[in-house]
């Protein structure tokens, strides 16, 4: 099981929440907010500098090409000199708006890196989900002045997306839709076609971030873009009372433990008191105050 409690700790890890400073975050701007609300899905261009962009991008390679050749802890696409992706500001200030308000109500899901080129011929069409859905994984709703959204994507395209040739498709404002649900299976079939006419895409610059509810219907699609191949790093977050994916086996305790202390807590079990009364007890032990019997975490 891949919780915080039985990560191992590793030398990257020593450092301590006190001296690591207030995560930051850049919230969503009220415009960004007014289209991802009745959209489902937002592309915000240039995240990235270009410094960070080959960072990831050579740390991905790696982690593909020659896994072996990263220390045990470093084997998976989100940590080392990329563990700064998983709570980056801007993601963040997303995730805190659509998911909670509350960093220690997000959990990190699933992970994993998208690789497509003209040279890989099997087929990228395969639409999923859709339909207002009240299921807690996948559930997006709109209440008392906020959005409460399950499973969110955060798409990091490491390389450039020209529009129409190879991104994620996506059916705008279908998480809202009355009369089909993907789930019910009455989703129409005509509809998934690719020249349906409900679908929309992107063209971004490498460095770039996508975000969507999965309850929207969406896909990947082929590339067909001769002048790079897509890389692509996909980042599954949902709130800390559900779990949609098993845990991903790049994302084990030795893994875990490699991560900044504050960065392992998005990989806590999915409870809420749980997770509380632990975060209380191992900060009483960080500031050498006694516990009380029982309080071990
Ligand atoms: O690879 C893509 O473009 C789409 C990814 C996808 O289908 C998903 O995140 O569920």
């Amino acid at each position: 099981m891949n919780t915080l409690n039985t990560a191992t700790i590793s030398p990257d890890s020593v450092q301590t929440e006190q001296n690591q400073g207030v995560p930051q975050v850049q919230p969503m701007s009220d415009y960004e907010k007014f289209l991802f609300d009745p959209k489902g899905f937002l592309v915000i261009p240039n995240v990235l500098t270009d410094e960070e962009i080959e960072t990831v991008r050579e740390h991905t390679q790696t982690y593909v090409k020659k896994p072996e050749s990263l220390p045990e802890h470093h084997r998976s696409p989100i940590v080392g000199p990329v563990e700064f992706l998983i709570d980056h500001p801007r993601v963040m200030g997303i995730l805190q708006e659509v998911i909670d308000p509350r960093r220690e109500r997000i959990r990190l899901e699933s992970v994993f890196v998208s690789r497509r080129s003209v040279e890989n011929t099997n087929n990228q069409w395969r639409p999923h989900v859709g339909g207002m859905n009240l299921d807690p994984s996948l559930s997006y709703r709109f209440h008392n002045g906020r959005i409460y959204g399950g499973m969110t994507r955060i798409v990091w395209e490491l390389n450039e997306v020209v529009k129409g040739q190879g991104g994620t498709c996506l059916v705008p404002g279908s998480h809202k839709a009355n009369l089909a649900s993907a789930q019910d299976g009455t989703w129409p079939q005509q509809a998934d076609a690719p020249d349906s006419g409900v679908w929309e895409t992107y063209g971004c610059p490498a460095g770039s971030l996508v975000v969507f509810s999965e309850g929207v219907r969406h896909t990947g699609s082929n590339w067909t873009n001769p002048s790079n191949p897509r890389c692509a790093i996909l980042i599954a977050y949902n709130h800390v009372t559900v779990r949609f994916h098993e845990p991903k086996p790049c994302m084990n305790p030795v893994v875990i433990g490699g991560l900044s202390h504050p960065r392992q807590k998005f990989f806590g079990d999915v409870w809420i008191l749980g997770n509380d009364r632990r975060n209380k007890v191992n900060k009483k032990a960080a500031n050498g105050e006694r516990q009380t019997e029982g309080e071990q975490p």
